[in-house]
C-alpha cells in the first residue's frame, strides 16, 4: 500500500478542525450566514500554503520522541499533535490576512488576497481576527487538561506579540510618500525580521513540539531557539530576495516590497554596493506606486549583482548554522537532528 505523503496526512485532519470551530458557532447560535462566512474564511485562508510550520511541528515531535517517522506515531498522537500545527497555520492565516492589507498586495498563495476578494473587503480586518481567536478555541477544547496547557498559551502569546512588534517596526520604517533610504541598514533589517517572521515561523513549532513532547527544559528551549533565530532570519532574507527576484507563479504572490518602500534585503545589500551614482537612481526611483520606477529599481539590482551577493550570504549562514548546531548538547534529551531538519527545508528554497 502506498503510504499518503506528510502533507496529504496533515491536510486530512484539517476538516475536522473546521467542524469544530462551526461548532462553537452552533452552540452561540449564530445564524448560518455567519457560519458559512467562518468556515468560507477558514477554508481561504488557512491549507493553501506549504504548510511547513504546521508540518514541522509534527516533524519535530516524532524525532524528540525517537521515532524514523511521522507514521510511527498512534492516530490519537498524531491527531493532536497536528493539532498543534494547525495552530500555527491559523496564526499565519491571520497575520497574512492583515499583512496583505497593509502591504496592498494582489495575490497570495495563487489566488487573490482575501481582502480584495469582492464581498470581503474591510470584513477581512475581522475575519483576520477570528482566524486567530480559532486558536484558543482549538487550544482549550484539546488541552486544557495538559500540564503544559498554560505554557502553549503564553508560548502563543509572547510569539504573537514578538510578530506584532517586527509588523510594526517593518511598516513605520516604510512610509509611504517619504522615501529616505539612510534609515536603512542591514542591522535595521535583522531586528525587523527576527521579530516579524523568526520567532511565529521557526521557535514556534519546535517551542510547541517541544512542550508536547516533555523536553522542555529552558536550557533546551534556549539552545533551540539561538538557531532557530538565525535560521529564521535567513528564511526571511529568502523571501525578500524571491520577492524582487522570484516568479508569481513560483512564490504564489506578486512581490511589492520595492513599491511600499520596504527595508528588504536587497535594498540594504545595493546600498552598501551602490556608487554614488547608483544611490540617485535608488533615491529616485525606490518606494514609488510604479512600475516603471520599480523596474529601473530592479535593473540596478542586476547591475549590482546582487544574486551572486545572495548566493554568497547563504553558503556563509548554512555553514554558520551547521557548526551551531553541532554544538548543541544533547544530554537531557533534546535532539538537534530537529534543527538540522528545519536547516535542510529552507537551504536553498525557491518557492
Ligand atoms: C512577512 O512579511 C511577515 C508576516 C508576519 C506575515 P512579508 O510582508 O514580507 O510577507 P509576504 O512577502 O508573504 O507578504
Ligand atoms: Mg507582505
Ligand atoms: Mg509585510
Ligand atoms: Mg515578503
Amino acid at each position: 500500500m502506498s503510504k499518503e505523503s506528510p502533507r496529504a496526512k496533515f491536510l486530512a485532519e484539517f476538516p475536522e478542525l473546521v467542524q469544530e470551530l462551526k461548532s462553537e458557532l452552533v452552540r452561540y447560535g449564530m445564524p448560518a450566514e455567519a457560519i458559512k462566512w467562518y468556515e468560507d474564511s477558514l477554508n481561504y485562508n488557512t491549507p493553501g500554503g506549504k504548510l511547513n510550520r504546521g508540518l514541522s511541528v509534527v516533524d519535530t515531535y516524532a524525532i524528540l520522541k525517537g521515532y524514523q517517522s511521522v507514521d510511527e506515531l498512534s492516530p490519537d498522537v498524531y491527531k493532536k499533535v497536528a493539532l498543534l500545527g494547525w495552530c500555527i497555520e491559523l496564526l499565519q492565516a491571520y497575520f497574512l490576512v492583515a499583512d496583505d492589507m497593509m502591504d496592498q498586495s494582489i495575490t497570495r498563495r495563487g489566488q487573490p488576497c482575501w481582502y480584495r476578494v469582492k464581498e470581503v473587503g474591510d470584513i477581512a480586518i475581522n475575519d483576520a481576527f477570528m482566524l486567530e481567536a480559532a486558536i484558543y478555541v482549538i487550544l482549550k477544547k484539546h488541552f486544557k487538561q495538559e500540564p503544559y496547557y498554560v505554557d502553549l498559551i503564553e508560548l502563543f502569546h509572547d510569539v504573537t506579540f514578538q510578530t506584532e512588534l517586527g509588523q510594526l517596526l517593518d511598516l513605520i520604517t516604510a512610509p509611504e510618500n517619504s522615501v529616505d533610504l539612510s534609515k536603512f541598514s542591514l542591522e535595521k533589517h535583522s531586528f525587523i525580521v527576527t521579530f516579524k517572521t523568526a520567532y511565529y515561523s521557526f521557535y514556534l513549532p519546535v517551542a510547541l513540539a517541544m512542550y508536547a513532547a516533555g523536553v522542555s527544559d529552558p536550557q533546551d528551549l534556549k539552545q533551540a531557539h539561538d538557531v532557530l533565530i538565525p535560521l529564521g532570519e535567513y528564511f526571511q532574507i529568502q523571501d525578500d530576495y524571491l520577492d524582487c527576484f522570484g516568479t508569481a507563479e513560483q512564490i504564489g504572490k506578486i512581490g511589492t516590497d520595492i513599491q511600499d518602500n520596504k527595508c528588504s534585503w536587497v535594498v540594504n545589500k545595493a546600498l552598501k554596493l551602490a556608487s554614488p551614482e547608483q544611490r540617485k537612481i535608488l533615491d529616485d526611483n525606490y518606494g514609488r506606486k510604479d512600475a516603471e520606477c520599480e523596474a529601473r529599481c530592479k535593473k540596478l539590482f542586476r547591475d549590482l549583482n546582487i544574486e551572486t551577493h545572495y548566493r554568497e550570504y547563504e553558503e556563509k549562514i548554512a555553514q554558520e548554522l551547521k557548526d551551531k548546531i553541532a554544538q548543541t548538547d544533547e544530554s537531557r534529551g533534546f535532539n538537534a537532528d530537529v534543527l538540522t531538519a528545519f536547516l535542510n527545508k529552507v537551504y536553498k528554497r525557491t518557492k
